[in-house]
């Protein structure tokens, strides 16, 4: 497992932050309730009181303040807020060094003596802070999540989807809470696609669907429109074409690669009474007559095209349901479903996203990606595919910020 050193800063302090969040009284003539709203305040004594210093800005040195805050308020609105024990927002050790997630949606104060332990202290020990609406750019780390399994990157031949730039890995797709849209190769780098993606409701891939033989994106609008997106084979998408309106009736829209066994990508996707359909590609971008799969779907939560996890041919269906349990739906190669296998006993509920991506492992198999909604810590996990359709745990590979979603 890899966590980087910052990321366990991270960790290790949003377990304080859930001791620290405090809300103070109004009109006080000393406390933390002298910090006007939208400020960052310091306080030379704990409890918000003694002298205050006022901050609009992160600040990289603290002049006549280094090394004298006991207390301060963060009323920035922002989440995550990072204190640091030296200047320019260097970090010294775990323990001087925190990120607070505020659980009081950017309107927390702190004593600085909740941070400390045998060794060294946060107590009048702080000389620079900054304020975020993410850990990662809290911590001054780039937008892109820096994602890597602890696999690969390898040399190969194009995966059959997953790949969007068909350098044998399997990428990711990022979209960040503002509204970016980035592609993870896996070699901890993030390539950026395009901004604007907040105004898309759900995003799917799987798999080509124009014929062209290189990865596509399926992405609906807040009016319901379909659009497809065709991959260019090197990462990016090209000029996207409408599928069609009304997919607001849609609870869930996954591209499952090709279900019914005429060599082109399908579509399965839940309504709001939990009927499942499903879609069979034209080849062309577009999609035929849908089908019903069956009805019940609703008593699912995550559902995922993972490719062909039973080693057959055929593509098949996973899903979780409410209660924990993750199911393995096999393709029959016709366009249905065959009866279901439990692959995961419980627990899946805390993981509601699942991504099909393709192979991460290199062993040819395809695997599957899973990530928690905890919103300061949710983890980025990775299960191997095996034979017969079961799946191994790889532990957690990294973490996602608030706001972030992956595809
Ligand atoms: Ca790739
Ligand atoms: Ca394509
Ligand atoms: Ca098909
Ligand atoms: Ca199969």
């Amino acid at each position: 497992m890899r966590i980087t050193f910052r990321a366990a800063l991270l960790t290790a302090a949003a377990v304080l932050g859930l001791i620290a969040a405090t809300v103070t009284p109004a009109q006080a003539a000393t406390g933390f309730d002298r910090c006007p709203k939208g400020r960052f305040c310091l306080f030379d004594a704990s409890d918000g009181r003694g002298s205050m210093a006022v901050y609009t800005q992160p600040q990289a040195t603290l002049g006549s303040w280094d090394n004298k805050a006991s207390s301060v308020y963060n009323r920035t609105g922002y989440h995550y807020f990072c204190m640091y024990s030296l200047d320019k927002y260097r970090y010294a050790d775990p323990v001087h060094d925190v990120v607070v997630y505020g659980y009081n949606r950017g309107d927390y104060s702190l004593n600085l003596s909740q941070f400390s332990d045998a060794n060294s202290h946060m107590d009048k020990n702080l000389s620079s802070f900054r304020w975020a609406p993410t850990g990662r750019q809290c911590e001054g780390q780039p937008e892109p999540v820096n994602w890597s399994s602890d696999y690969g990157p390898f040399s190969r031949p194009a995966q059959p989807f997953g790949d969007l730039d068909r350098d044998g890995n399997a990428d990711l797709l990022l979209r960040t809470y503002s509204g970016k849209l980035w592609r993870l190769p896996g070699d901890r780098t993030g390539r950026l696609v395009g901004g604007g993606w907040n105004s898309m409701t759900a995003l799917t891939r799987h798999g080509d669907l124009n014929g062209d033989g290189t990865e596509d994106l399926l992405a609906r609008d807040k009016a319901g429109e379909l659009w497809m997106y065709p991959g260019t084979g090197r990462g990016g998408f090209g000029a996207r074409r409408a599928v069609g309106p009304g997919w607001n009736s849609m609870t869930s829209i996954s591209a499952v690669g090709d279900l019914n066994g005429d060599g082109k990508g399908d579509l399965l996707a839940r309504d709001t009474t939990g009927k499942l359909w499903m879609y069979p590609g034209r080849g062309n971008g577009a999609f035929g007559t849908r089908k019903l799969v069956g009805p019940g779907w609703n008593s699912m939560l995550g559902l995922v095209g993972p490719g062909d996890l039973t080693g057959d041919g055929r593509p098949d269906f996973v899903a979780s349901d409410t209660s924990g349990r993750l199911w393995l739906y096999p393709g029959n190669g016709k366009g249905a479903l065959g009866t279901r296998k439990m692959i995961g006993t419980g627990g899946w509920n805390a993981f509601p996203t699942l991504i099909g991506a393709g192979d991460f492992t290199g062993d040819g198999r395809p695997d599957l990606i899973a990530t928690s909604s905890g919103p300061h810590s949710a983890q980025i996990r990775l299960y191997s595919g095996r034979s017969g359709g079961a799946l191994t745990d790889q532990g957690s590979q990294n973490r996602k910020d608030e706001g972030d979603s992956l595809f």
